[in-house]
């Protein structure tokens, strides 16, 4: 019956995880999947986050189905972070939002409401990009290109040859762009460069899809969402998935919103009409629990001002090992400029390593980075990073 199936070669991501997991060294350092681990290596749980948590238990009643569209209260709540409060946008009803199974389902949810009503609209991604926005676009039916972004002979960006990118695209194309802490490189647009792109935006009629998986991760909470309020600010369309996997840390219980920016009230219901349709035929409904969480801590201003020290206590912590790793290899390396791992925010960098260097650190070292040379920088502390710093100038050095 089901001799036909493909063989699924798995993420490569998730099976180099998987990979570490069973690796038997004990001085093994996983620097490969996405996620924020504390100084002591865990997963943290958020102290905000468990004191919503208990809240929440604690009023909990009986259990219906939410609404196709999620909870209005996190609906609400993810607004406000967003764009803030009084965004002028917001009081005009031209910003609708969905609760999402993660920003992943956001994407998805977003792309199939494109292939419905851009059909012949193609969506261009960073090149390079995180894996699975292709995947999520492409498996919605919708055609995925790319623009020029990361410049591996600078470790930053080529912005000229992206905004000429995008002055070629067909009209109302979608582009992809990663508000803040981009996945996998690190390199980020600066808020000038955020400007230089709005008129481009405007006259190719392109339909920008923020993607803010990172938020709080790069200069703060307000400032991550800076291109989110720019475009917001000068009257474009857009949409934005956004994500409370790394900031919460609340990886699992899959807590992000998709939201739609448009040009009016009428438009916005027509918007949020299609966006419950294309929810009701992927999953019908998101999950009560871990929405009801972030909009305690969001809505809650004791719980909202603890959340905002963790973040601010995770942001210095990956900025401060971005510095160990930095003077040990400049001291190790002094030829070499690894101004990079300063410059690049959020998670990630991109160490420049080759294929056969990733593949060294990983056989010699125990220290697993992706193929492509991204480095999750959360995964450092203050007991492997200097271990790191040796393995990669040893495969530097030779
Ligand atoms: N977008 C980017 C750039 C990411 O790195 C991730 C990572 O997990 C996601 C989206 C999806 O996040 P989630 O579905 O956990 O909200
Ligand atoms: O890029 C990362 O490592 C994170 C985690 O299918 C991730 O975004 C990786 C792969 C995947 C889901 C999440």
């Amino acid at each position: 019956m089901f001799q036909h199936v493909d063989a699924y070669a798995g993420d490569p991501i998730l099976s180099l995880n998987e990979a570490f997991q069973k690796d038997p060294r004990a001085n093994k350092i996983n620097l490969s999947i996405g996620i924020y681990f504390d100084d002591e290596g865990r997963i943290p749980m958020l102290d905000s986050v468990r004191k919503a948590e208990l809240a929440v238990v604690a009023d909990a009643g009986a259990r219906p189905y939410l609404p196709m569209e999620g909870a209005a209260n996190f609906r609400t709540a993810v607004q406000h972070l967003l764009f803030g409060a009084e965004h002028p946008a917001l009081k005009a009803g031209r910003i609708v939002t969905i609760q999402a199974v993660g920003s992943s389902g956001g994407l998805k949810v977003g792309a199939d409401f494109i292939k419905r009503y851009f059909p012949d609209s193609a969506v261009y991604v960073s090149e390079p990009t995180w894996d699975n926005h292709r995947a999520v676009f492409e498996g919605s039916g919708i055609e995925v290109k790319n623009y020029p972004y990361y410049d591996p002979a600078t470790g930053g960006l080529r912005f000229d040859a992206m905004l000429a990118a995008l002055r070629e695209m067909p009209k109302k194309s979608v582009v992809l762009l990663h508000a803040c802490c981009h996945n996998p490189t690190g390199v980020d647009l600066t808020p000038a460069q955020w400007q230089q792109l709005v008129p481009v935006l405007r006259e190719r009629e392109l339909l920008p899809f923020l993607d803010l998986a990172y938020q709080g991760y790069g200069d703060g909470i307000e400032e991550d969402a800076y291109a989110v309020r720019l475009l917001a600010d000068e009257g474009l369309s857009f949409f934005i998935a956004n994500s409370f996997s790394k900031s919460m840390s609340l990886y699992g219980e899959r807590c992000g919103a998709l939201s739609v920016v448009c040009p009016d009230a009428a438009q916005a219901a027509l918007v949020m009409g299609q966006l419950k349709a294309a929810i009701r035929r992927n999953y019908s409904n998101p999950p009560m629990h871990g929405g009801q969480l972030v909009a305690r801590v969001l809505s809650t201003p004791e719980l909202r001002a603890a959340w905002e020290a963790e973040v601010k206590g995770m942001r210095e912590r990956i900025k401060a090992m971005r510095k160990s790793l930095h003077s040990v290899l400049s001291a190790k390396l002094p030829g070499r400029d690894f101004g990079y791992f300063l410059s690049q925010h959020g998670m990630f960098s991109y160490t420049g390593l080759t294929p056969e260097q990733v593949e060294r650190l990983k056989a010699e070292f125990g220290v697993y980075v992706l193929r492509s040379g991204r480095m999750c920088v959360a995964g450092l502390n203050t007991r492997n990073v200097e271990a790191v710093a040796v393995a990669m100038a040893a495969v530097l050095a030779d």
